[in-house]
């Protein structure tokens, strides 16, 4: 996979060398561009923000240095990702469909955004990482190829298979437990010792059922419950 991040601040993204996106690059399943769009500003003084139409408040940033940056860039057909709180959500499903990608751009800005023409000639997503207002798209766009590149085939490498992550199930993931068995009279759940799988199976299966309905009841309509679930659930209510 390819990505090219335009940013007027390249310098943000240092945190991704040190993470899984640095592990990707290195088994040459990644390559990483930044473009800083100033760089493209034709302005005497390399501007790229200007004043609101219609007056208010902040700056936007101005069409001329980004579709200059955009057009320089070697491509066909990329995903374009412009990260803002106006975007549609940024979930699990979403990062799966990005990591089938072969080159991925992303649009980070600042101030109060984009010139809307920039969102409609260029953006063929628009995503958002939660209900909240950041600076910038910077941190935005580093989660989302954190959580995209780690599906790239071999780059968690001998770690988990992701197929159980939270989300991929639809419901949170049970609680794990490693040695010791005992740490200060803090125990080990005895199910989880007991060598039966298929009880270790129930026990977890309930504790992601229980999990999710407490903190993210929301999920359980999309999960995919059986009639065991359900039954369970019932009783949670009793
Ligand atoms: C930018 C800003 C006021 C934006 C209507 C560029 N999930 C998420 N939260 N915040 C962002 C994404 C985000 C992404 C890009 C951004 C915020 N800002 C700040 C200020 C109104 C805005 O958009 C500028």
């Amino acid at each position: 996979m390819k990505i090219d991040v335009l940013t007027l601040f390249p310098d943000m993204f240092a945190p991704l060398d040190h993470s899984i996106v640095g592990r990707a690059r290195t088994i040459g399943q990644l390559e990483v561009n930044y473009i800083n769009f100033r760089d493209y500003s034709t302005n005497k003084h390399q501007k790229v923000d200007d004043y609101p139409y219609g007056g208010g408040a902040g700056m936007l940033l101005t069409p001329q240095p980004i579709f200059d940056a955009y057009d320089a860039i070697e491509k066909t057909r990329p995903r374009v990702i412009i990260t803002t709180p106006t975007g549609r959500p940024f979930t699990q499903r979403v990062a799966e469909e990005w990591a089938k990608e072969d080159h991925l751009i992303f649009l980070c800005g600042h101030y109060e955004g984009f010139d809307q023409r920039i969102h409609d000639e260029l953006a063929t997503d628009e995503v958002s990482i939660g209900d909240f207002v950041l600076t910038g798209g910077e941190l935005a766009a580093m989660v989302m190829i954190d959580a995209t590149v780690r599906l790239l085939p071999d780059v968690l490498g001998a770690q988990a298979s992701h197929e159980d992550d939270s989300f991929s199930t639809g419901l949170l993931e049970y609680p794990h437990y490693t040695r010791p068995a005992d740490f200060r009279g803090l125990k080990v759940p005895d199910v989880l010792l007991s060598g039966n799988h298929a009880k270790i199976e129930t026990w977890r299966r309930e504790q992601s059922l229980l999990r999710t309905h407490r903190r993210r009841p929301d999920l359980l309509e999309q999960a995919g419950l059986t009639e065991t679930d359900k039954k369970f659930l019932e009783s949670l209510r009793d």
